[in-house]
């Protein structure tokens, strides 16, 4: 069609896996030509939000960048100190509810979680609260049983920030023209169908999955000359997203795990203060010094991205964020999948199903240490890796879906038809 192409106002939610999905969005949008507002929240809630923007920003002109104060936020009876979750509320609080425009939602999860957040106010979770650890399941309409062990705690409680969060929003889902997702038909086409066809709930807009997100050139993030020398689809990436911090003790049997496959590896770890000194101290200088050939620990933020482009990766150890189970089916990769909290364990079982990996269920949530959390030793671990990295089979069939996932995006294939689809009923 000749008519004028859209402007379409972006407005990511807290956290860099709100901000990293819809700047991939922007351009992919930009790229269709739409005139693209990216609207983002001040004050941010971490650093790394405000200068991943900024240099993206800097380095794609045609994107204009639209700063929205957040009122402040007092609130009471504190069901949890999580920042992120706290400038959800207080970004909720802060919009005007009805602004005359086509308004589409871009979700950042799985649709089996998206099911399973859409349902929430019609279920009665606090009476199986008590089955959570239990392998008894949930019958949701229209899908396969979710595993009440699946679930992420805090969603038994109504209480919660959380569930009060995700409820608002589950009600509030009819409003939409349409829900944009992260993924593609072929990688869990029965959720999708479910969705589309009412049976999951009733009243829903359109699934729209224009997925996986293409990503963009962004020079950030230190280059890693170590990865070149390696030989090809020889090296574990190991990563448990942005949110994750593990128990010093589950830190150490993950050393012990990693060195004991023999694999090579790169380690990005995160604790609460990683400098070198603390390095030292949680896995030992003599771990760092038998293991400087095989592996590398980094510490902070890298470029995610890169690396799992880099041919010499060959398999990631991953907690599941969506964003991760995406950029790693781009490059068909397989996946251990260790989920840490939230969506992560439904995310590790659609990517199992799908074709990526394998998810060891009985090591529970991540995490290790106290609360409940199972401490997972590191031999098992390393009996899990060398499987990951040995098995060929699994290698093939996650490229397999690696391709699949390829050809969705390309001209002609279905998200890019959806996102297509979606441009021309917005112009106007
Ligand atoms: Br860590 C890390 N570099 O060092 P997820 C993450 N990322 O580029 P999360 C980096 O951040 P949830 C790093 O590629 C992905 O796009 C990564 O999102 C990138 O996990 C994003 O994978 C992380 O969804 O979120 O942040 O733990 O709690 O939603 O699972």
């Amino acid at each position: 069609s000749q008519r004028t192409p859209p402007h379409v106002a972006l407005f990511p939610s807290a956290g860099m896996d709100h901000l990293t999905p819809f700047l991939r969005l922007a351009t992919m949008l930009a790229s269709q030509n739409c005139v693209v507002t990216l609207v983002t929240a001040q004050p941010p809630v971490s650093a790394a939000e405000s200068t991943y923007l900024s240099s993206f920003l800097a380095s794609h002109a045609q994107i204009k960048g639209l700063e929205f104060q957040v009122l402040p936020f007092e609130p009471t009876n504190l069901t949890t100190d999580d920042p992120f979750f706290l400038q959800f509320e207080a970004t909720r609080r802060s919009i005007a509810d009805d602004l005359c425009i086509p308004n589409y939602i871009v979700l950042t999860t799985s649709a089996r979680f998206f099911s399973l957040m859409a349902n929430r106010p019609h279920l009665t979770l606090e009476k199986y609260a008590k089955f959570s650890g239990s392998d008894k399941s949930l019958e949701i309409p229209g899908l396969a049983p979710l595993p009440l062990s699946s679930i992420p705690p805090p969603l038994f409680n109504s209480d919660h920030l959380f569930t009060t969060l995700i409820t608002s929003n589950a009600t509030s889902l009819s409003k939409a023209k349409g829900i944009l997702m992260n993924t593609f038909d072929g990688f869990d086409p029965e959720t999708i169908a479910a969705l589309n066809n009412g049976r999951v709930i009733s009243n829903l807009p359109p699934v729209l999955p224009v997925g996986p997100f293409e990503t963009y050139e962004l020079k950030q993030g230190h280059h890693l000359p170590w990865l070149d020398d390696q030989p090809a689809e020889s090296v574990l990436y190991v990563s448990f997203g942005s949110r994750t911090t593990m128990s010093k003790d589950q830190i150490r049997e993950l050393g012990h795990g990693v060195e004991r496959s023999g694999c090579r590896f790169l380690w990005v770890l995160k604790a609460k203060k990683v400098d070198k000194e603390e390095l030292e101290e949680l896995l030992g200088v003599s771990f760092l010094e038998r293991t400087k050939n095989k592996g590398m620990v980094v510490k902070g933020w890298v470029n995610q991205e890169a690396i799992l482009e880099h041919p010499a990766i060959g398999g990631f150890l991953s907690h599941c964020g969506w964003n991760s189970v995406m950029e790693v089916t781009r490059q068909g990769l397989p996946i251990l999948a260790w989920p840490q909290h939230g969506d992560q364990k439904i995310n590790a079982e659609v990517a199992e199903k799908a074709g990526l990996g394998l998810w060891i269920r009985q090591w529970g949530w991540g995490g290790g240490g106290g609360g409940g959390v199972r401490l997972v030793r590191g031999e098992e671990i390393g009996e899990k890796v060398i499987e990951l990295m040995g098995d060929e089979n699994l290698r093939a069939k996650a490229r397999k879906v690696g391709e699949e996932a390829r050809k969705a995006g390309d001209e002609g294939g279905s998200s890019k038809k959806v996102l297509q689809g979606v441009i021309e009923m917005l112009k106007p």
